[in-house]
């Protein structure tokens, strides 16, 4: 049995939102794949739920004439995978969203969800960076803007406040257009595992010059976290051995990865050096680039 007290079907955004500042206890439930999973492990904390699975204007995902992409907190981690433009303008999405669980959680489980969880681990959180979404919020207020950058703020922590409720991801055209990309997973197993690392890349290039780099990684952090100084060192630089081994070590600058029982700290930093010369390659070859 699972220990659900109140149940509320939401009707609308402002119901919902509603909803959830009326019950101090009250949280979303979209997909269902983390609380489902904690409501069967006897996790009260998501005993009062406000489904907002009725929201359909919640899984568009649109491009609007001014060349943003916005994409519906409830779309599925499957929909937003096989959507045409997600594969044509910023595929590295529909790849990272490809290394999710299996074909049952990415059929259910939304992106809307996993970047709200405030998961070190999400998969979807380097696209997230290095195409700097921004992330529309509904709450008792109105309508506001947060970007990811400082949208973790700890282990299952975000800065989203009682009543906020996510409705869309918006990236802009300068945060995609002119960019390649790549995503790296490194699991202990090669499906339904949680990464050991996550790490992605977006570069523009000015023909072998690398003009703009981001570069971003799960688990390496308290958070999902961007990589300033690593992206500061490869800055107007060739895709040089010596470069990339450069970059490698001012990346240990901007990371803190910890020991658990999947791998030591040791074992993560060397992930991270070695993770990040592959995805910066990989992008820079997508990119038609030569190494
Ligand atoms: C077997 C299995 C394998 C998995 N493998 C992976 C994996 O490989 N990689 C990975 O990253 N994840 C993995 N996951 C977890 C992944 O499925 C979830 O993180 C998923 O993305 C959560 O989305 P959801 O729609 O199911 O959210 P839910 O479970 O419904 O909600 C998750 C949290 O987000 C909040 N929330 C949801 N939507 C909103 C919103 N619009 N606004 C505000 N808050 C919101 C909820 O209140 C809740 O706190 C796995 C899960 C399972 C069960």
């Amino acid at each position: 049995m699972f220990p659900i007290e109140n149940y509320h079907f939401a009707e609308s955004i402002k119901d919902a939102v509603e909803a959830l500042a009326a019950d101090e206890k009250a949280r979303i439930i979209a997909g269902g794949t983390d609380v489902l999973v904690r409501l069967h492990g006897g996790n009260t904390d998501y005993g009062h739920l406000v489904d907002i699975n009725g929201l359909r204007e919640l899984k568009e995902i649109t491009i609007d004439g001014e060349g943003n992409i916005c994409i519906g907190s409830l779309a599925t981690f499957t929909e937003i995978m096989e959507h045409e433009l997600i594969q044509k303008y910023v595929p590295v999405i529909a790849e990272s969203l490809a290394t999710i669980g299996g074909p049952q959680v990415r059929n259910c489980g939304t992106m809307g969800g996993n970047i709200c969880n405030g998961a070190v681990s999400a998969d979807s959180a380097c696209a997230a960076l290095i195409h700097e979404f921004e992330l529309v919020v509904e709450s008792p207020e109105g309508e506001r803007t947060e970007s990811i950058n400082g949208f973790h703020t700890g282990p299952g922590r975000t800065i989203l406040q009682k009543g906020d409720l996510l409705k869309y991801f918006r990236i802009r055209p300068e945060n995609y257009i002119g960019f390649s990309a790549s995503y790296y997973k490194y699991a202990m197993r090669g499906a339904m595992d949680i990464a050991t690392i996550g790490s992605g890349a977006a570069v523009k290039m000015n023909g072998d010059i690398i003009k703009t780099l981001k570069i971003a990684f799960t688990v390496a952090a308290p958070t999902p976290v961007r990589c300033r100084n690593a992206e500061r060192a490869m800055e107007n630089k060739t895709v040089s051995e010596e470069n990339l081994q450069a970059m490698a070590d001012a990346i240990e600058e901007d990371v803190r990865p910890r020991t658990s029982w999947r791998a030591s700290r040791e074992f993560r930093l060397h992930l991270i050096r070695t993770l990040a010369k592959r995805v910066v390659r990989q992008a820079v070859e997508n990119q038609g680039g030569a190494l």
